[in-house]
């Protein structure tokens, strides 16, 4: 007899493809199609030698996962938030790291120039980033503020036509590959303002970050400024203030909520086939009791997780998904994969430790997921702070 997962491709125990379009079904076949062609055959080996696949940066950009909900017009996909989700989860079923190399050139560098920059400069960059002629990254968080970005301390100096920017940013994706950055700093008045600059630009440096054990196909570096000249026309006329960069996180993080579904899709479907075949006490290891404990919550809780995500995007759709609802969603969803990639280790015994199996990839990698765009505690907190009016943030 086969089991209701198995009826369902993908897993979709609560047919929850029957709330997608046809366009949304399309574009999460096609992504799919092509992980499963490009990524899936190498992501171990780059992953292994902590290289990043630069390559498949053109290839994401044919797919259209560039900006998937931004305007045609400007070189986006002009589909909508439920369309960009599921693309990232699809990424994501590959790896967080192909995810992010979207994530970031869409969400934190389009969307922000799509957002707030001059229509010149829009014409100027959207295009050619939107088809991976142009690399970017995006530059928040400082050696000294991370989850408090508040406090940061790169500075810009008016001077004349052009200001000069001084500070570091660190644990920046792409940054050693990227062609420009969206950069946040502060102004005399201490008002933060939103830029770009171009990684070519004197007093511009960006040296790659070594060691890591987690996003090991993406590549992650500092930003150094030292001096650098930038054109009064490369800063963000419209807006100021804390809530620039923020909102660019608002839309990362609602990708980050669908991807990570992804992951545990992966984790999941290698764990379910695997206790099928794996015999043990003269039996699968799927029918012990203990082992259909850890797949039984496993798709609970992946199945909980679509449910939001699908929320999540409807009201996004609407243009009214709040951010602390997006945190909720992005701080549930990714401790969720997380917790089905270690259950899903467990069922492989010690063949979930090795690279035959792309589980113990996704657990480490998922440890950032949990870690950036907003600590897992963090969103905790602003979700305390959306139900209590009181912020526990300190100060
Ligand atoms: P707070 O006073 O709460 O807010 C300042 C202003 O911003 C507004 N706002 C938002 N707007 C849009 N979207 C959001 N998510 C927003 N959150 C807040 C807010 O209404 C206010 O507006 P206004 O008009 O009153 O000025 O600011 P706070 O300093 O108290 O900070 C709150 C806190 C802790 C939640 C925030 O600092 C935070 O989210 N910290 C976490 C930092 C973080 O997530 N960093 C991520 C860096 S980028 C990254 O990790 C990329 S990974 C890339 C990849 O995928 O590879
Ligand atoms: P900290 O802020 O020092 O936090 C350390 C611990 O203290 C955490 O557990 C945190 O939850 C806890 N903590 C902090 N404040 C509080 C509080 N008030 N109450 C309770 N607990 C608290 N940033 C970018 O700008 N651009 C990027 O492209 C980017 N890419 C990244 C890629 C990778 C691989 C990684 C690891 C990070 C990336 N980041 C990027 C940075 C990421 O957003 C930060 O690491 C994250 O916001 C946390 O900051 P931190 O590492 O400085 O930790």
């Amino acid at each position: 007899m086969s089991s209701r997962t198995d009826r369902y491709e993908g897993h979709d125990y609560y047919g929850v493809d029957e709330l997608l379009s046809e366009e949304h079904l399309l574009a999460r076949d096609a992504v799919r199609a092509w992980v499963k062609s490009e990524v899936t055959p190498v992501i171990e080996t780059y992953a292994e030698r902590a290289e990043c696949p630069a390559h498949l940066f053109k290839g994401l950009a044919e797919i259209g996962a560039f900006g998937p909900s931004l305007p045609a017009e400007y070189g986006g996909g002009g589909m909508d938030e439920i369309a960009y989700g599921i693309i990232m989860q699809e990424l994501e079923r590959g790896d967080s790291g192909i995810r992010s190399m979207a994530s970031v050139q869409g969400s934190l560098v389009m969307y922000p120039i799509y957002r707030y920059a001059s229509e010149e400069q829009k014409r100027k960059y959207l295009p050619k980033l939107a088809s991976g002629e142009l690399i970017g990254c995006f530059g928040l968080t400082e050696p000294d503020f991370g989850s408090n970005p508040a406090g940061m301390i790169s500075t810009v100096r008016d001077d004349g036509d052009a200001y000069i920017l001084n500070g570091s940013k660190m644990w920046i994706t792409n940054s050693p590959v990227a062609d420009l950055a969206v950069v946040w700093a502060r102004d005399a008045s201490g008002t933060i303002l939103g830029m770009v600059v171009e990684k070519d630009w004197k007093g511009v440096s960006a040296p790659a970050i070594h060691g890591k054990w987690s996003l090991r196909a993406s590549i992650t570096g500092e930003l150094i400024f030292e001096d650098v000249r930038v054109p009064k026309s490369h800063v963000f006329p419209t807006v100021r203030g804390l809530k620039g960069p923020l909102s660019c996180l608002s839309k990362a993080r609602y990708g980050i909520a669908w991807g990570v579904i992804g992951a545990a899709l992966d984790c999941y479907d290698t764990a379910l086939r695997y206790s099928k075949e794996r015999i043990q006490f003269d039996r699968p290891i799927a029918g012990f009791q203990l082992t259909q404990k850890k797949l039984a919550e496993m798709i609970t809780e992946i199945t909980k997780a679509q449910l939001l995500a699908w929320r999540l995007g409807v009201l996004a759709n609407a243009g009214k998904a709040s951010p602390a609802q997006i945190s909720m969603a992005k701080r549930n969803n990714v401790h969720m994969a997380l917790e089905v990639a270690r259950e899903s280790r467990q069922i492989l015994g010690g063949m979930g430790i090795t690279n035959e199996f792309p589980i113990m990839r996704h657990m480490m990698n998922l440890e950032t997921v949990l870690t950036y765009e907003g600590t897992h505690d963090i969103h905790l907190l602003i979700t305390g702070l959306d139900v209590t009016g009181l912020n526990a943030f300190g100060g």
